[in-house]
């Protein structure tokens, strides 16, 4: 309402007089008037913001919806990254445990005790055998935090791609160097689930590595650890229940040769690749021929030392088996430092290959392997603790078995 018609309405009502109709009718127009100016002023502006309000909604929304695009282009690129990379993720749980040389058995034991334990992760080259190559960069690996469950147990989420490679574990409870665990292929993309699958991988610890070891002098001034017997069936077992993550599993013994009910036979039918990731594993490797001759020096054989009862697990029945024999049960065939079976039950592969320099260039390129085993006589060549044999390392038979030795 104007100010001229407001002040006319003011004193019209102070005065209380009585207008005549016509000027009556004249106010109530012009009230009229305005309050139509009104209304229609109010729907401009209502018309006005709810315009402005609808155009701001639409805009939000196609931001929105840009976003949301964007989001699902971003997860659907990372999908793309993940399955072309064949990335999986899987739980890496690892079960530390010592060994019982005596009992043939392993003993759980607590990461929660083994405050320094970790591992690491190689490329590993596709050829035969696998060569570790570097550490993967920290971009390929994703970690996540690790925990020591209710088990024991070192349990961590780990995204990475389905290669092959080769874990490294350091910090398992004293003072002993790597163990290792070659992978032939970590889980992909195709096997990841909700919740991620879990890996399970025993892992030596430094007194599994040391038990039944015996030090020697090495010939740079140092020492070096040499099982005292061959790797038993147990043994292997560990290791062998790894093979759908590895590939590495012995050939199955022909019926003969499965003596049911007897502990502590040694492993045969793995070839020399089989044999350096089987003591890799235990946190050893093969021994060398220098050093398995030098544990060799004080065996009866050589010294023409006496003996009563069975020399050495060979050919026949006379030495107490037919074929295989549990490890250690041969009194004769024993060193000095308490080596046992260097000469008789199964050959034992060594790192050495035959050189081209060597005594037969013909044969180089040849794994060497070393002792006699049950199936030779004792007049024939391999009967010598000294003789030196060598076959291709993918050799594999029911009398060539290991014995692991150690920095
Ligand atoms: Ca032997």
């Amino acid at each position: 309402m104007n100010e001229a018609l407001l002040d006319v309405t003011r004193r019209v009502q102070k005065w209380n007089v009585s207008l005549t109709s016509t000027p009556r009718d004249f106010i109530e127009a012009g009230k009229a008037r305005q309050a139509r100016l009104l209304r229609r002023r109010r729907l401009l502006v209502m018309t006005a913001f709810s315009t402005m309000t609808l155009f701001a909604l639409t805009a939000s929304a196609a931001a929105w919806e840009f976003r949301e695009k964007e989001r699902i282009a971003i997860a659907q690129q990372e999908l793309i990254r993940l399955a072309a990379g064949d990335v999986g993720r899987f739980e890496l749980v690892l079960e530390p445990f010592d060994w019982d040389s005596k009992k043939l058995e392993r003993t759980p034991v607590s990461a929660a005790t083994l405050p320094d334990l970790n591992w690491r992760i190689y490329a590993a080259s596709r050829t035969n055998p696998p060569v570790r190559g570097k550490e993967l960069e920290a971009s390929r690996v994703k970690r996540s935090e690790r925990h020591v469950d209710a088990q024991g147990r070192l349990s961590e989420v780990l995204e990475v791609d389905r290669d092959p490679v080769f874990l490294e574990f350091s910090g398992r409870g004293g003072d002993c160097g790597s163990s290792w665990l070659y992978v032939q292929a970590l889980p992909g993309y195709a096997d990841r689930q909700t919740p991620p699958a879990a890996i399970h991988i025993p892992v030596s610890t430094c007194a599994a590595t040391a038990d039944g070891m015996v030090r020697l002098p090495a010939a740079d001034g140092g020492t070096f650890g040499i099982a005292r017997t061959e790797v038993t069936s147990e043994q292997w077992a560990v290791y062998g229940a790894l093979h759908g993550l590895t590939g590495d599993q012995r050939t199955v013994l022909p019926p003969a040769f499965a003596q049911g009910g007897l502990r502590g036979l040694p492993l045969v039918g793995v070839n020399a690749f089989v044999a350096e990731r089987f003591c890799g594993f235990f946190g050893r490797r093969l021994p060398t021929v220098a050093e398995w001759m030098h544990a060799s020096q004080t065996h009866p054989q050589r010294t023409g030392k006496r003996v009563e009862g069975c020399v050495a697990n060979l050919d026949g029945k006379a030495d107490g088996a037919e074929t295989l024999a549990p490890v250690g049960g041969c009194p004769g065939d024993v060193t000095d430092d308490g080596v046992f079976d260097l000469l008789g039950n199964v050959s034992e592969w060594t790192s050495d290959d035959q050189q081209e320099n060597g005594p037969d260039p013909g044969f180089a390129g040849l794994r060497h392997y070393l002792g006699s085993n049950w199936a030779f006589p004792a007049d024939e060549p391999p009967g010598r603790l000294s003789y030196v044999n060598s076959g291709a390392a993918t050799y594999v038979t029911y009398a060539l078995g290991i014995r692991c030795a150690s920095e």
